[in-house]
């Protein structure tokens, strides 16, 4: 393909995204890696080193957003700085498209770099990914939903990580622009692996089942769902129940299971980076939210072969299957989700057949099924004669 006059083969991407453990800047990391992985050149363009990013690939670049502090400043202009750190990337790599990953404030800075650059003649093609708070929590406040609905207007693609995130963007923002649905994923290949038997040893020396949760512990999560889910079902079933991650609702949980006669099998284990390392010595994934939009940490459990027990909130439904893979209850019941850990667990039948299905679920979200759908949405939009 031809584009302003240069032969393209391999693109020459921008990737703007949290670097934090939150699941949009890992999946923006994880597409990263894999278009790289493909060939293009990747430019990560974040104030921070993403934690999904280690090692040495030839082709992945990381810019990092400096935000000078100045007396004056009570809140020193992230923004500013990220479209300018935009705008200096794009010149000097000779960028095709810039890909932002969740609306708040990357879509609007990534406006602003588009203007300043096609003052300087260089059309730069903006994709948004939506990723679920931004919408559903953060973006529809009125402080930002202004300039939230402008900016996800002006990109030149706008896509949702579920079909529930598109009904909700449309259900709560005046917007004409088409959405398309780009599920997340998994690499299927990385996270199934055998369960180190030393390691589930440790964790489980009498062989209890263990339960895993991951997640940034805000109140969305309703992690004390996943703790009383966890109680009601050791009474039945001897457990542990590992929490992985870490955030503001943390405090209050830990003070909680501190008190506890009966929280002793509860462990926290903080931010984790190699989640593939811990998944596989799972027996269940608990998922308790009120709303995920995707629900990327549960289609990584499944991805090493553990049933999913969700709610049924936003997304969940589009990735786990209630009754085959895992299953769904309504937001707070924790005596249903206990009781559907349970049937799972208390037979190994059930529970073999339940993890295979997992496995062959996470397969259809797989890294080689969806990436290459991010690269079409790409070539359709550096081949578009923008204006
Ligand atoms: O889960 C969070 O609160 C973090 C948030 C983020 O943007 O990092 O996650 C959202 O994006 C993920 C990746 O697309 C989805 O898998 C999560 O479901 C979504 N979280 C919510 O909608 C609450």
């Amino acid at each position: 393909m031809h584009v302003n006059g240069r032969q393209i083969t391999f693109m020459n991407i921008a990737i703007v995204c949290y670097p934090t453990f939150g699941g949009s800047g890992v999946l923006a990391t994880e597409l990263g890696k894999a278009l790289a992985e493909k060939g293009h050149n990747i430019h990560f363009i974040t104030y921070q080193q993403p934690v999904r990013l280690s090692g040495f690939h030839a082709n992945i670049f990381y810019h990092e957003v400096r935000v000078p502090t100045y007396p004056l400043f009570d809140f020193p202009p992230y923004e500013t700085a990220l479209a300018s750190t935009m705008v200096d990337v794009v010149k000097n790599n000779n960028i095709d498209l810039l890909h932002v990953h969740y609306a708040i404030p990357h879509a609007s800075a990534a406006y602003m770099a588009k203007q300043i650059l096609a003052k300087e003649n260089k059309i730069i093609p903006v994709i948004t990914t939506l990723h679920g708070t931004d919408i559903t929590l953060v973006g529809r406040d009125k402080t930002y939903s202004p300039v939230v609905t402008f900016s996800m207007e002006e990109s030149d693609i706008l896509t949702a990580v579920s079909y529930n995130l598109k009904e909700e963007t449309y259900r709560n923002f005046t917007i004409d622009k088409p959405i398309e649905v780009i599920h997340n994923f998994v690499d299927v290949q990385r996270f199934h692996r055998k369960p180190v038997d030393a390691f589930k040893k440790l964790i489980a020396p009498d062989n209890e089942k263990i339960i895993v949760h991951a997640s940034n512990f805000r109140k969305v999560k309703r992690v004390m769902d996943v703790v009383k889910t966890f109680l009601l079902l050791n009474k039945k079933i001897p457990a542990k129940l590992l929490l992985i991650g870490d955030g503001p609702e943390r405090p209050e949980i830990e003070a909680f299971t501190r008190s506890c006669d009966d929280c002793a099998e509860i462990k926290f284990l903080g931010k984790q980076e190699q989640m593939e390392d811990i998944l596989p010595i799972a027996d269940l994934f608990l998922l308790t939210s009120e709303y995920e939009s995707f629900g990327l940490a549960a289609l990584e459990a499944m991805a090493s072969e553990v049933p999913v027990i969700s709610t049924n909130a936003g997304g969940l439904p589009e990735i786990n299957i209630d009754g085959y893979c895992g299953y769904m209850s309504n937001v707070g019941d924790v005596d249903d989700m206990s009781n559907n850990a349970i049937k799972i667990l208390q037979d190994e039948k059930t529970h073999q057949q339940f993890k295979a299905n997992a496995l062959a679920q996470a397969k259809k979200f797989d890294i080689h099924n969806i990436v290459p759908q991010y690269e079409k949405l790409y070539e359709s939009v550096i081949g578009l004669p923008v204006v």
